[in-house]
């Protein structure tokens, strides 16, 4: 296998990884991953010792232990092309050897968790319950940059929801993936289930109209409306796709759970979803302790 370049792989002077500026060893194989930054130190709260803390931009990581499990925590800020970043770099941290910059013949595999926040599509969906994600339908695009992603997409969930919502064609091709059966059978099960749509933005791509028209107005009912043997689109935010696409072309376990801190339809906000974001945490860290 041949060497990864610097330009390719970049490692900072102190031998942590670009973004991350973590180094191999720093992470635990159990990861809760958030958006917000400040969810972190929430989760981290809860761990009975914390080993080491890190801050990189939009990046803050909290490794310790909980019930003598090891275990991380990291926000990844927002969007699919964070999780670009974050994910291959996770990865790199396990799966390379950073100093011989050579992929390492024993492939470790990872439990990653996202925690996050999202709006229902479903009427009857109540802000402040949680929905854990069956499945992520990209409408962000990012997979198809991957040359593998076709084999871990599910084609014929993605050929419906394109048909049924006659998908706009100057948006990217939309692309599905399945939670990983090993979470969702456990942390999962928990959880009310519904799909999630991942939007390559919050306002216009999440049908939002402030000063800018959108180019399609039932954007949202499309989304709604789609069914498949059952299922139904239950939320909007903005990094499951990827998180399950990569997750799945990397080798790992992935799992998203939303608090619903908005009905989109009912036009309604959470007066306070921290404390639904609250019981979200520690629901999981139980759970997490027992994988
Ligand atoms: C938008 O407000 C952000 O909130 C959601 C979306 O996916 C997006 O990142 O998740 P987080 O609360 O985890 O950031
Ligand atoms: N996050 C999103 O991406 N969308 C919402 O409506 C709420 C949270």
């Amino acid at each position: 296998m041949a060497q990864i370049g610097a330009s390719e792989l970049i490692i900072n002077p102190d031998g942590s990884i670009y973004h991350l500026n973590l180094k191999p060893g720093e992470l635990a194989t159990d990861i809760i991953i958030v958006g917000d930054p400040g969810r972190v130190p929430l989760i981290s709260r809860h761990f009975d010792h914390i080993e080491l803390t890190r801050q990189n931009r939009e990046i803050c990581t909290h490794t310790g232990s909980i019930g003598g499990k090891r275990i991380s925590v990291l926000s990844t800020g927002m969007g699919t092309d964070n999780i670009d970043i974050v994910l291959n770099e996770i990865d790199a941290l396990f799966n390379i050897d950073l100093k011989k910059r050579k992929v390492r013949n024993k492939h470790v595999s990872l439990n990653i968790i996202r925690l996050g926040t999202s709006g229902a599509l479903q009427q009857d969906i109540p802000v402040d319950t949680a929905i854990v994600s069956t499945h992520g339908i990209g409408l962000d695009g990012m997979l198809y940059y991957y040359l593998d992603s076709h084999s871990i997409i599910d084609h014929e969930l993605t050929r419906a929801f394109i048909s049924q919502t006659h998908w706009n064609r100057s948006f990217p091709q939309p692309y599905v993936v399945e939670a990983s059966d090993k979470l969702l059978n456990t942390i999962g099960r928990k959880f009310n289930k519904g799909m999630t749509a991942t939007a390559p933005g919050f306002y216009g791509p999440q049908g939002r109209r402030l000063r800018l028209e959108t180019t399609h107005p039932d954007l949202n009912q499309a989304i709604a409306g789609f069914e498949y043997n059952g299922m139904k689109v239950a939320n909007f935010e903005m990094e499951t796709s990827a998180l399950y696409g990569l997750g799945k072309l990397l080798g790992h376990q992935t799992l998203t759970i939303c608090a619903i801190v908005a009905n989109r339809v009912a036009k309604q906000y959470s007066k306070d979803y921290h404390k639904t974001m609250e019981q979200l945490i520690g629901t999981v860290l139980e759970a997490v302790r027992d994988l």
